[in-house]
């Protein structure tokens, strides 16, 4: 790969085709949760269910589950923030990988801080800083057609920053040799992602399943550690929120806005071939 020449956006033709599937992605999913708020979030969702939605009158139901869905993913995002440390109102953080650009907003709200959000998906990228401008908070939120592995962003200019379910479309040595070397001495990184079980073996078939259904390549638990430790980036919390993400994915199964993949989701994580795991590590 070409490195430091961040304008050369999209490298490979595996690249250019993740960028493809969410230059045209408009799941109902992502699209009527988001609009519950206008926090357009990429993530899976974690927490207790309210399952009393199930039984809400005919002309409610429907709008109630949107609801309940969309709130257990920014719960999810609120646990991903809870681990990003002391970070104020002049630090800088960066949501790598950040989709429509729920999360980034939500860490200005709580930090007041400058976020930069990067997507190879320039659609995404137009959407997210729409978002920002009708919010009026484009000042400070920004969204940039970028690639993980070579932001362009300056040599330790980031306290934090952050991969919401991202980490599965890129190899882990380099993305976290470029985080290292975007992070300030001390800073934090964190992770929550969708990883195979080295103790099970290999990829099950639900993971194989969930890869081909994203393009994606969803790594084995042990990457992150192998990669983080070779990056300078030392884990500070590990938390598996496998059994928290399983009535989302229940409740998702119910819902009119399925995509076809959740019942692999809860057999890859029922049979424990899965995992979703919050890493948060800091920079050395
Ligand atoms: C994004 O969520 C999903 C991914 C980036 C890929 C896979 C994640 C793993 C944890 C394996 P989304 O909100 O765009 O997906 P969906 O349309 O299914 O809600
Ligand atoms: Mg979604």
């Amino acid at each position: 790969m070409t490195r430091s020449n961040p304008g050369n956006v999209l490298r490979s033709d595996y690249q250019k085709a993740v960028a493809s599937y969410w230059n045209k992605e408009k799941n109902p999913v992502n699209l009527r949760l988001g609009d519950v708020d206008g926090l357009y979030h990429h993530h899976y969702g974690i927490g207790e269910v309210d399952w009393s939605v199930l039984e809400s009158a005919e002309d409610t139901r429907d709008e109630r589950i949107i609801a309940e869905l969309h709130r257990l993913e920014t719960v999810q995002a609120e646990v991903l923030l809870d681990h990003l440390g002391d970070v104020g109102p002049g630090d800088r953080l960066l949501d790598a990988g950040c989709g429509r650009g729920g999360s980034s907003i939500m860490a200005h709200q709580r930090f007041g801080c400058r976020v930069d959000g990067i997507s190879i998906s320039e659609q995404q990228v137009e959407f997210a800083n729409q978002q920002a401008k009708l919010r009026g908070v484009d000042n400070a939120v920004r969204y940039h057609f970028r690639n993980m592995l070579d932001t362009g962003f300056e040599t330790g200019s980031m306290r934090g920053i952050w991969n919401n379910e991202s980490t599965m479309y890129v190899d882990l040595f380099e993305l976290f040799a470029e985080h290292s070397r975007q992070l300030v001495f001390g800073g934090r990184y964190v992770c929550i992602t969708g990883c195979y079980n080295d103790v099970t073996g290999g990829r099950s078939k639900a993971v194989s399943q969930i890869d081909q259904h994203y393009t994606c390549n969803i790594h084995p638990r042990s990457a992150y550690f192998k990669a983080m430790m070779a990056a300078n980036l030392v884990p500070i919390a590990v938390v598996d929120l496998t059994a928290q993400t399983i009535p989302y994915w229940e409740l998702r199964a119910k819902s009119s806005v399925t995509t076809g993949i959740e019942e692999t989701f809860l057999t890859a994580y029922r049979e424990g071939s899965f995992h979703y795991l919050l890493i948060a590590a800091d920079r050395i």
